[in-house]
């Protein structure tokens, strides 16, 4: 029998690669999108996916359209992917931000609960909920200690997952996801403004860098293999909570220096440190242990930094040389 699947924030960069995963595996997967004045679906065209999808008009914040996709895709899957998911945004709309990433939760849970108890959910948590980190390595077991609003927002996410498996045994996940990038990876995002940057300087196109703090250190690995990650927890007979992390943690420095190098250029010719892209609060270092996930899940991250880098510097290369 075909599986349906309900993804929210299926124009994201995870909800790309995710339908293109499901519908591979002969899913019927439907897509809650936000109303938006522009153009939102180009990662789904990207992905070669747009036509397959049916999709659903709806917000996060909008409890009775969250329950209407809900009963109208009927799913056996729920991914909430959708997020307000720029952490340094989530300073400037700290009420969106709790609002969509936070109570959003709840009310897709509840339709779930009310509407599809047999539904399997899974909530995307994020390694942001460790911020001030409370342990070297963090896993499943580590303290939360969030340090922004979305962190915040998250770390509520998360819990009302966990509250309603106890509570209504749902079969409900939280996958704590460490940060992941793709060629698909909003430009805001630290990586992503690097490759484009290094592309846009190689080719003529612009002449340096404004970044915040290169000392940050953070956990990269590839989205396409940690939506594989996604998946494999809804298959699962008992629902559960995963750490998803490569287990090796990379400075911005060092991301910029593989970045550059790979276009034959050196970053410290071009990166400018801006005091505007400071953040009230920093998350100095995220370093993951996926042990858990590759001992339950059979998960191993096939994709490491340089790999990933070189991937998006070619996409970006490409894409800025046809503009
Ligand atoms: P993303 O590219 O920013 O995508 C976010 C998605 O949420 C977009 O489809 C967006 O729609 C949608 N959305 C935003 N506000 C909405 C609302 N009010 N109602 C309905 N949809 C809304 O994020 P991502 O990188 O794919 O991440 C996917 C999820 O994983 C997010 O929840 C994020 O917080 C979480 N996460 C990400 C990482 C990472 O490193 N990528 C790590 C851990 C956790 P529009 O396209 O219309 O804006
Ligand atoms: O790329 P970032 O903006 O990602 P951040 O804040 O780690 O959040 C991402 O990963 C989380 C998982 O840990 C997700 F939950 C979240 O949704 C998002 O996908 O920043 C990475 C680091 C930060 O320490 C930041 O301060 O890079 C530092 N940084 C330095 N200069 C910069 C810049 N970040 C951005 N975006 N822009 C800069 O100019």
């Amino acid at each position: 029998m075909t599986k349906s699947a309900l993804i929210t924030g299926i124009t994201g960069q995870d909800g790309a690669y995710l339908a293109k995963l499901l519908l591979d595996k002969g899913y019927k997967v439907h897509g809650l999108v936000a109303r938006r004045s522009s153009d939102s679906r180009w990662r789904l065209r990207e992905m070669g996916v747009e036509a397959d999808i049916v999709y659903l008009d709806g917000d996060m914040a909008d409890a009775c359209s969250v329950q209407r996709a809900v009963i109208k895709s009927a799913p056996d899957e729920v991914y909430n992917l959708a997020a307000q998911s720029f952490v340094a945004a989530s300073w400037d709309q700290p009420v969106t931000t709790g609002i969509v990433d936070g109570l959003g939760v709840t009310h897709l849970l509840e339709a779930i609960r009310q509407f599809s108890p047999h539904t399997r959910f899974y909530q995307a948590s994020t390694s942001e909920m460790f911020g001030l980190i409370q342990a070297e390595q963090q896993d499943e077991n580590t303290p939360f200690y969030p340090r922004s609003p979305y962190g915040v927002a998250k770390l509520y996410g998360h819990w009302i997952t966990v509250n309603y498996r106890e509570s209504f045994n749902l079969h409900a996940s939280s996958g704590i996801l460490f940060n992941h990038e793709s060629p698909l990876r909003g430009i805001e995002f630290v990586t992503r403004k690097v490759t484009d940057a290094a592309a846009r300087i190689k080719q003529g196109k612009q002449q340096e860098l404004a970044l915040g703090n290169i000392d940050a250190k953070r956990d990269w690995g590839f989205a396409g293999d940690y939506v594989e990650a996604m998946w494999l927890m809804l298959q699962q007979d008992k629902p559960d909570d995963f750490v998803v992390a490569t287990g090796v943690t990379t400075t911005v420095r060092e991301m910029c220096r593989i970045a550059f190098d790979h276009v034959g250029l050196n970053y410290r010719d071009y990166v400018k440190i801006d005091p505007a892209f400071f953040r009230p609060a920093e998350v100095e270092v995220l370093l993951g242990n996926p042990a858990k996930a590759q001992r339950v899940l059979g998960w191993k991250p096939k994709t490491d930094l340089d790999t990933l880098i070189r991937m998006m510097m070619d996409a970006d290369m490409k894409r800025v040389a046809k503009e």
